[in-house]
């Protein structure tokens, strides 16, 4: 093994994200890069802030050689402080340093980090990664190339994540980009909008190695059924070699266009979906080039529903056709659709995509504090509303859905519906529902009171600078 020691880093979210502190689920970047620094003898560890629950060490950064920063917008600004504590660090020991980043946010914005970073690897970096480590690679901006061939990827070895127990969600890539181009989304600017898979046999060899254990797979693809013969391929070699983890995906509504494929899902082991609502303005879908209707989301609801899969809904609020009743009837719709869980996002202006170019040009960017970039933060004037209306209908909206009120009438219909299927099961195989989305109304309450206590001087600033557009 090379002496040289790489330590890659994925920071915390800062400004309090729900995520960073609920759900240790890591980027896959990371763990790929290192898998194959690993395969290329470098001494290499990942430091995952989140799943470690503390920040890095100083006599963690200053035993690195080279330390690599994976960061998302939101954790950009904790990345850029862990680069100069790492380069100070290093100076008093009078030891070299050298600090790469890459992600998204570097490859959106590579120029804005010149100073606070040795080398920013902009896209893909798989192809790249060992000339960069080895110094055959010396450009302070470094273009990386699309995989072509996703079987090609090593399997991942999350044994290199500090403190990953494997216990909980496993996240598990097996396609990169998305065909449609949705104005508020990075990844077709990342990854391209040709989808790239890897073949049902590799996905499977990936699976079989997380066959048995009780925490979900998780798969991160951005739409895990753009091909429906290939992940029909992929649930037949589920079921067939016995994969027995629950397990996750992110689809589109289009999905519950073929129920038989939904029920294959179900049948492979699938029990929660992650659905881009976006919103029941049909204007706003529009405005969004989401490429779905209102009854799309209604129709699936009901399917996924009816094949036992739980949904957690996804919602973008402040779009310019919204205004301010569609907080309350976004409310509505999510209880009367009984969608399992709700994440309401404001709209957020990511850099790289064409949404965060609009509002640019048009001035409506409030600041450019990146952390405050993670979807729960309003950072942009929006059309009918201030932006502190957003935030505080961003927040009756969540408050309402984790409400006790809500958790109880959950609680309620979950126990008539235990019985009803305790009855049925009886004389006929059955699933009995969930009580999990029951727990999470009644947990998900208290953060939100939290999150709003943490962002009282955000809210307070918003109200004194808030314009509308
Ligand atoms: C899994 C996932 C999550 C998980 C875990 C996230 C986490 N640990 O941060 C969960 C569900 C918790 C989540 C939450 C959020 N997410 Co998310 N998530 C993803 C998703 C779907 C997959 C990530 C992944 O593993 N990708 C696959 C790997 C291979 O790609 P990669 O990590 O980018 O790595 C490659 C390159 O970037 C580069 N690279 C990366 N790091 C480094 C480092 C070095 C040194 C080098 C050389 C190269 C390099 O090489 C890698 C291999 O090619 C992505 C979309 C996507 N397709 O990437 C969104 C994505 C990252 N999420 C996004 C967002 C906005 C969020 C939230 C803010 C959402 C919200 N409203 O709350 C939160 C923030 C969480 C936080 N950290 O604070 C955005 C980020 C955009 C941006 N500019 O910041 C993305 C891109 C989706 C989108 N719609 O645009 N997310
Ligand atoms: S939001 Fe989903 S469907 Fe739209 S471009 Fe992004 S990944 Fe594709």
């Amino acid at each position: 093994m090379s002496s040289v020691k790489v330590i890659f880093v994925e920071p915390t979210g800062a400004r309090s994200n729900i995520f960073a502190r609920f759900m240790s689920i890591p980027l896959l970047g990371p763990v790929y890069l290192s898998t194959i620094a690993k395969q290329a003898g470098f001494d290499v560890s990942i430091i995952n802030e989140n799943i470690l629950r503390r920040k890095i060490t100083t006599s963690e950064l200053v035993s690195a050689d080279i330390l690599c920063l994976s960061c998302i917008t939101a954790t950009i600004d904790r990345g850029k402080k862990i680069a100069y504590t790492y380069r100070a660090l290093r100076a008093a020991k009078g030891k070299k340093s050298r600090v790469i980043v890459g992600g998204i946010h570097a490859s959106m914005m590579p120029k804005d980090l010149s100073e606070s970073f040795d080398q920013i690897i902009v896209g893909e970096a798989e192809n790249i990664i060992v000339d960069i480590l080895k110094g055959r690679i010396t450009d302070h901006i470094v273009y990386g190339t699309k995989l072509d061939n996703l079987d090609t990827l090593p399997l991942p070895d999350y044994s290199l994540l500090q403190g990953w127990k494997g216990k909980g969600v496993v996240p598990v890539m097996t396609s990169r980009g998305c065909p449609y181009d949705c104005n508020f989304c990075s990844v077709t600017k990342m990854f391209g909008k040709g989808y790239r898979a890897q073949s049902p046999s590799r996905v499977l060899q990936e699976t079989a190695r997380f066959k048995q254990g009780r925490g979900f797979v998780f798969f991160v693809d951005d739409n895990f059924a753009v091909n429906f013969d290939r992940t029909n391929e992929i649930l037949d070699g589920m079921v067939s070699t016995g994969f027995k983890r629950p397990w996750s995906a992110q689809v589109r509504t289009d999905v519950t266009h073929k129920p038989e494929f939904v029920a294959k899902m179900r049948k492979a082991g699938c029990k929660i979906v992650y659905v881009g609502f976006e919103s029941i303005n049909t204007e706003s879908l529009l405005d969004m080039h989401k490429k779905q209707t209102v009854d799309d989301i209604r129709r699936s609801m009901e399917v996924f529903h009816k094949n036992n899969i739980m949904v957690h809904g996804m919602f973008i609020l402040g779009n310019d056709p919204d205004t301010k009743e569609l907080f309350k009837t976004t409310s509505r719709f999510c209880k009367e659709a009984n969608i399992d869980w709700v994440q309401y996002s404001v709209l957020t202006p990511l850099p790289g995509t064409d949404l965060y170019a609009r509002l640019k040009d048009e001035g409506r960017l409030l600041h450019k504090q990146w952390s405050y970039y993670d979807g729960l933060h309003v950072v942009f004037s929006p059309k009918n509303m201030t932006a502190h209306e957003l935030q505080k209908g961003m927040i009756e909206c969540f408050s309402d859905f984790y409400s006790y009120a809500n958790a109880i009438n959950n609680a309620l219909n979950a126990g008539y519906n235990v019985t009803a299927s305790a009855v049925k099961a009886l004389y006929q195989k059955v699933h009995f529902p969930s009580l999990y989305p029951t727990f999470v109304k009644f947990a998900g309450n208290g953060i939100v009171k939290q999150w709003v206590r943490e962002n009282a001087p955000y809210l307070s600033y918003l109200s004194k600078s808030s314009a509308r557009a």
